[in-house]
């Protein structure tokens, strides 16, 4: 594909740098070269040089790096000149750049060719966002497999099988008197439940991918003096919040960013819950409990030594029922006093975990906990990075799978290949690939229509 105008950017971080690289994409990329360098630098080595401004003055001298199309992480013709990494004289010749006939990039746009170009597809191309981005080394390694490809093969081999199956269904639509029964033995039927299952396999592994890229909040909850600051500090391994026996001591929100084996996870202490005359602490309640209604998970903490009483009561009727349902845990703190064995039990709210956070006792069965119910498995080989949308979009062709398999006992091989070819086209949304000609393509070259 040829996008006609050139585009010019620093790829380096703004401030001061030992190195600093300005980086130019497209057809005037050779110009611009010959014109700041005197000469195109051999293709893919390392050339030392100086940069030049109109009057032939010298702007820096670097490393010029020339990528002619196609061999170039755009596609295009690429131009790296790698100078000294200050602001003044990265500028200068980014600005030299732009006078000869370059245009500033937008943000992520040398991807976007990349992308456009086929480098690599959609997911691969938000792996490299997701690769800058990471923020923690379970979550790098993630996005680099997927960036690698890890996530695209398996979504590429799902994408061949429905092909596959669809052309065996549409030319049983064609062709009826082929007398191609697909229906007969089943094998469709098996063909789809297997697929279903290599979809929901996938969702699996990319929700692990999800979750290291975007990590869970949890929010810790309760009625004065229970502990909430006590638990926040012994989870973000230091003395963050201030604790203290008087109750309304936390009236802000805090928040601290910890990592549970490479699970990001922010933390967050609010308030205790009461009814309060205290025009602050009163604002503290209401933002204590807008952060629990945003919660992955609430930590409920109580005073294991007075137990669920009816303050709590008060505070979970206040909170959204499906909330409570399916994100409360109740921790009882304090298990030093009340003298209960701490660790994981089953509570009529739901899990209760029990621990003293003035000990630490029971807060290691609390962070399996929480990455337990988040889905949260410690990475390993096979992990990469994703992200929600495709989660929704594995979540949707699986539904259209499910629907297919219901259309078997109808029979209706048009509605069969109508939601094999929805199913096929949530997945292509997620590598940006699917065309209809791509699948006729597909389907006259796998078949003999002729015949
Ligand atoms: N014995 C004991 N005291 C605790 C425990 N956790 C908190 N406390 C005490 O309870 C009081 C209130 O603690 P704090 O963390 O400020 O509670 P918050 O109001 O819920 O944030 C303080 O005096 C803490 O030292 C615990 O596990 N065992
Ligand atoms: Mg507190």
């Amino acid at each position: 594909m040829n996008h006609g105008d050139t585009i010019a950017a620093i790829a380096t971080a703004t401030g001061r740098g030992a190195v600093g690289i300005v980086r130019v994409s497209g057809p005037q990329s050779a110009f611009i070269a010959n014109q700041m360098l005197g000469c195109l630098p051999t293709p893919r080595h390392a050339t030392l040089l100086t940069f030049r401004d109109a009057a032939g003055t010298p702007l820096d001298e670097g490393l010029a790096l020339w990528f002619p199309a196609p061999h170039s992480y755009t596609g295009e013709d690429v131009l790296e000149l790698q100078g000294h990494g200050g602001a003044i004289v990265l500028q200068q010749v980014l600005e030299r750049a732009l006078a000869l006939g370059a245009r500033l990039a937008r943000p992520g746009e040398f991807s976007e060719r990349a992308f456009l170009n086929g480098r690599f597809d959609l997911a691969a191309a938000e792996a490299v966002a997701d690769l800058i981005d990471a923020s923690s080394t379970a979550a790098a390694r993630a996005a680099l497999r997927s960036l690698q490809g890890e996530f695209s093969s398996q979504l590429a081999s799902l994408v061949a099988s429905l092909t596959e199956l669809r052309v065996y269904v549409e030319a049983a639509i064609d062709f009826p008197d082929e007398e191609l029964d697909l229906l007969a033995d089943g094998a469709i039927a098996e063909r789809l439940s297997r697929l279903q299952l290599r979809i929901t396999v996938l969702g699996n592994t990319a929700r692990q991918g999800v979750l290291l890229r975007d990590g869970v909040s949890v929010v810790i909850a309760g009625r004065p003096n229970v502990g909430k600051s006590s638990l926040f500090n012994r989870l973000a391994e230091r003395d963050v919040a201030i604790v203290t026996d008087i109750a309304g001591t936390t009236r802000d929100v805090l928040r601290q960013s910890i990592q549970l084996d490479g699970l990001p996870v922010t933390v967050v202490d609010t308030a205790g819950l009461r009814r309060t005359e205290d025009t602050v602490e009163r604002e503290g309640v209401r933002r204590a409990y807008a952060e629990v209604a945003q919660a992955d998970r609430i930590l409920l903490v109580v005073d294991d030594t007075c137990g669920v009483g009816a303050e709590e009561q008060d505070i979970l009727a206040e909170l959204p029922e499906a909330l409570v349902r399916t994100s409360l845990t109740v921790v009882r703190n304090k298990a030093d006093l009340s003298g209960r064995p701490v660790g994981l039990a089953d509570g009529p709210l739901g899990p209760e975990v029990t621990i003293s956070a003035v000990s630490g006792a029971g807060l290691t069965a609390l962070s399996a906990h929480l990455k337990a119910v988040v889905g949260f498995s410690t990475p390993e080989a096979g992990e990469f990075s994703a992200r929600r949308r495709h989660l929704v979009a594995l979540q949707q062709a699986t539904t259209h799978i499910d629907t297919a398999i219901d259309t078997l006992a109808t029979r209706a091989l048009e509605l069969l290949a109508e939601e094999l070819r929805l199913a096929q086209e949530r997945i292509g949304e997620i590598t940006g690939a699917v065309t209809s000609d791509d699948l006729l393509g597909q389907i006259f070259s796998g078949f003999c229509i002729g015949k």
